[in-house]
């Protein structure tokens, strides 16, 4: 049918309310959705061009086998069984542990699906379930483990009196740092009224462009940073003494810990001026409302656990938690009803009693450690994956170690990519199995959210829901499958029962208790539409109700305040880990060394036309024959010789990337920045240059943190030499 409908652009977690004009069946326009939404009618780029991702021709329209370099087309049950039987020869040869499922950041198009596919590892046996939130900030859930969380949620932005964001850019990744919704106008909104902004970034992004005061930080020294700042906060006594005193302990050893870092001390290291750490430091103390909030600059760059676990004292020391009385910061609309009170959830373990055996990592409160899954890939151990499921992920371009990455995938038995295109991972699958995408499915803004609960200060803070149905049909003549369907079908086919699992928290800190939901197996898959009526389940609003609002609402908080704490709670955040304490203690130890063969340090970098690898294929986002300039601070390119638009080779002690260098001006001297996702594989004969340079064939495994495994994806040692 052809009209104007209201839909929701889910190709990142900001999810836009969007306007889709459609014509004879197919999606013509998108534009933002101007009837009075918290977003203002925002949309970037890459949702502009959702009819193009819908249209292209590189799209896959049916599923693949693979043999070879042959790649022949087969339905979707004949995919479901040819899986099903290699499935049950693996697992009656080596066990269920030798199969393995990674989540990539492409779910967040369509989360219904990895309720089912979750529960399909389950019920076969294996816990190698592995997500890109271990290769992303797996600092935040681990620093919330070994701090203790606050059961009422943080401060929201909105309310703020001073801000903090180390390390991100939310103006262009709507992520960590401000509100999803049109983060550039809140900031703008939250500035004019008189928010203080601290930006601590190397380079002078579109974040810290708004900010009252930048930061312009040395890559990779952000925990000494903040140790500095918190030991201006005690030194000056300018810390939140009746919260402390209430809700945490740990004090001392904080404070014994940071005595080291003095202003002068830390602002050297961190390359920052003593008297900017210190008016950081008390622009953050002062005011009533404020937070600190850290993203993927200090998770890439080392000590990212740290960092964040700083971050969180940072808060507990200033007392940046919503109080008892005031209104509930992240009120559930499409998530369950609960008491949010004004009380600290205990810290509890950050590492699983799973450990992998190809590298002694464990699991950790943010999941298995991705950044070590080639290893169990290449590993002769009794517990060496065999058969993989890639779900809407891309790891030969997000995983670190680009050549290793290829040589893992490159040995698996089993390799089924969930994909609506060919990527340079499908390229190594046995299996594609390509998705309707999101306008031709339902979908709601639940997911956004549930991003309160990966670490604080996250997700949508206004009560807003939307729901959408499919706006589009699926393609004629396709043979699309959804992940959900797929992996309900390949369990039907395997006699397997699947329970879903309903989670409302992070680790043991629930807002309401799990939910089960056994699936009946005899019945036809469950489609989109009954998966999203299964999770909304208990919302606070009833999805139907949000469905009768189809450019999405605004539902009242009323009521909705913060509680007291219970009179028994003897719960305390804790300020002084000892694991952190003595990482603090190794910075102090070990300070960095210069390495004249790679002078220079590369930082990482999202824009607005890609969401990581996705939208490289569309001509509108990537006209042809552009890459993925490397930036350089004019100053170093006259030092190294180089014109614009040079031909470069970057070399780092990892690998090597040839492209073209440009001048700017807003990086700190001394730092390469690169944006990722671009790039071929590299095992392949033929030239892919115009593909871009793939930062992964940068990156090591050598520096993987020791609790995380998180590998280092910023402050990456290079050099850069003109190409002959
Ligand atoms: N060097 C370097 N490495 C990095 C990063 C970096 O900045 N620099 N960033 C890291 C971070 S933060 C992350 S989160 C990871 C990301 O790691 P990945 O998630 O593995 O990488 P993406 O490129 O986001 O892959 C998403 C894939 O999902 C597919 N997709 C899109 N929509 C759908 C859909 O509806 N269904 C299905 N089944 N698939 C879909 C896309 O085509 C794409 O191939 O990379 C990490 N790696
Ligand atoms: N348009 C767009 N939006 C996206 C994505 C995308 O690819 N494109 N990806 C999505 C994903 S998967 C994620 S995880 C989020 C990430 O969201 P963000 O974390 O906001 O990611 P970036 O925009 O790359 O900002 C990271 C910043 O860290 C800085 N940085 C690098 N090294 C250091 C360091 O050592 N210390 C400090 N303090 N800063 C450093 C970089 O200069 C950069 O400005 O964005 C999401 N949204
Ligand atoms: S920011 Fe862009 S890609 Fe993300 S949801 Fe909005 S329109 Fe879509
Ligand atoms: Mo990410």
């Amino acid at each position: 049918m052809d009209g104007t409908f209201p839909s929701i652009c889910r190709l990142c977690l900001a999810y836009c309310p969007i306007e889709v004009v459609v014509e004879g069946g197919r999606a013509v326009r998108v534009i933002g959705d101007r009837s009075g939404t918290p977003y203002d009618g925002y949309t970037c780029p890459k949702g502009r061009a959702l009819p193009e991702q819908h249209a292209a021709s590189s799209r896959l329209l049916r599923p693949l086998h693979r043999n070879g370099n042959k790649a022949t087309p087969l339905t979707s049950q004949q995919a479901v069984d040819d899986i099903a039987a290699r499935l049950r020869s693996i697992i009656d040869t080596y066990g269920p542990e030798a199969v393995g499922y990674y989540i990539g950041t492409g779910v967040v198009s369509n989360p219904t699906g990895q309720g089912p596919g979750i529960a399909f590892m389950r019920a076969i046996g294996s816990d190698l379930v592995f997500s890109a939130a271990t290769i992303d900030k797996p600092g935040a859930n681990v620093s919330t483990a070994l701090h203790g969380n606050w059961m009422a949620g943080a401060h929201r932005m909105e309310d703020a009196d001073t801000w903090m964001v180390i390390g991100g850019n939310p103006v262009i990744s709507k992520s960590n740092g401000a509100p999803p919704n049109n983060p550039g106008v809140r900031l703008k909104e939250a500035l004019a009224r008189g928010m203080k902004l601290i930006v601590v970034d190397p380079r002078r992004t579109e974040t810290a462009k708004r900010a009252t005061l930048h930061l312009q930080i040395r890559p990779g020294e952000d925990a000494t940073l903040l140790a500095g700042i918190i030991h201006v906060i005690l030194s000056e006594n300018l810390q939140d003494q009746a919260f402390i005193g209430r809700h945490a302990e740990g004090l001392g050893q904080l404070r014994d810990a940071v005595v080291a870092f003095t202003p002068d001390y830390a602002a050297a290291r961190a390359g920052v001026a003593a008297d900017d750490l210190t008016a950081a430091a008390r622009m953050f103390a002062a005011g009533r409302i404020g937070g600190a909030v850290c993203s993927t600059g200090p998770s890439f760059s080392s000590h990212g656990n740290l960092s964040f676990y700083l971050a969180l004292c940072l808060n507990t020391l200033c007392g940046r938690w919503a109080r008892a009385g005031e209104r509930a910061p992240f009120p559930n609309v499409l998530l369950p009803e609960y008491t949010p009170k004004a009380q600290p959830f205990a810290p509890y373990p950050a590492l699983g009693s799973r450990v992998l055996s190809a590298t002694g990592l464990r699991q950790n409160a943010s999941g298995m450690p991705t950044g070590a899954l080639a290893d169990q890939i290449l590993s002769d151990g009794p517990d060496r994956i065999r058969a993989l499921f890639c779900v809407g992920g891309n790891p030969v371009l997000a995983w670190p170690d680009q050549a290793r990455t290829e040589q893992a995938l490159a040995r698996l038995d089993l390799l089924a990519v969930f994909d609506y295109r060919m990527t340079p991972t499908a390229e190594f699958a046995d299996y594609v199995i390509p998705p309707p995408l999101t306008l031709e499915i339902p979908g709601n803004t639940q997911m956004v959210e549930w991003l309160k609960y990966i670490g604080v200060t996250r997700g949508m803070s206004v009560p807003w829901a939307q729901h959408s149905p499919a706006v589009i049909p699926r393609p004629e003549g396709s043979d699309l499958i959804d992940d959900g369907e797929f992996f309900f079908r390949l369990a039907q086919a395997m006699g397997l029962q699947l329970n879903l699992t309903y989670v409302s928290g992070a680790g043991p800190h629930l807002e309401v208790p799990t939910r089960i939901v056994a699936l009946d197996m005899q019945a036809a898959p469950p489609t989109v539409d009954a998966l999203l009526e299964m999770e909304c389940a208990g919302s606070r609003i009833p999805l139907e109700e949000v469905k009768r609002h189809p450019h999405g609402r605004l539902f009242d908080t009323d009521g909705i305040r913060v509680q007291e704490a219970d009179p028994d709670c003897a719960a305390r955040l804790r300020l002084g880990d000892p694991m952190m304490m003595e990482e603090l203690a190794d910075i102090l130890r070990d300070s960095p060394q210069d390495d004249d063969r790679f002078p220079l340090r590369l930082i990482c970098r999202r824009v607005n036309n890609f969401m990581n690898s996705v939208g490289q294929e569309l001509e509108v986002l990537r006209p042809v024959g552009q890459g993925n300039p490397f930036g350089l601070h004019p100053q170093d390119m006259a030092s190294h010789g180089l014109a614009p638009g040079a031909e470069v080779v970057v070399r780092s002690a990892d690998g090597t990337v040839r492209g073209q260098v440009q001048p700017d001006d807003s990086l700190r001297p001394g730092t390469l920045s690169m944006t990722h996702g671009f790039g071929a594989r590299l095992s392949g004969a033929d030239d892919r240059s115009e593909a871009g340079a793939s930062v992964a064939s940068l990156t090591g495994v050598a520096e993987r943190d020791r609790i995380t495994g998180m590998p280092r994806f910023s402050a990456i040692p290079v050099s850069i030499t003109a190409c002959p």
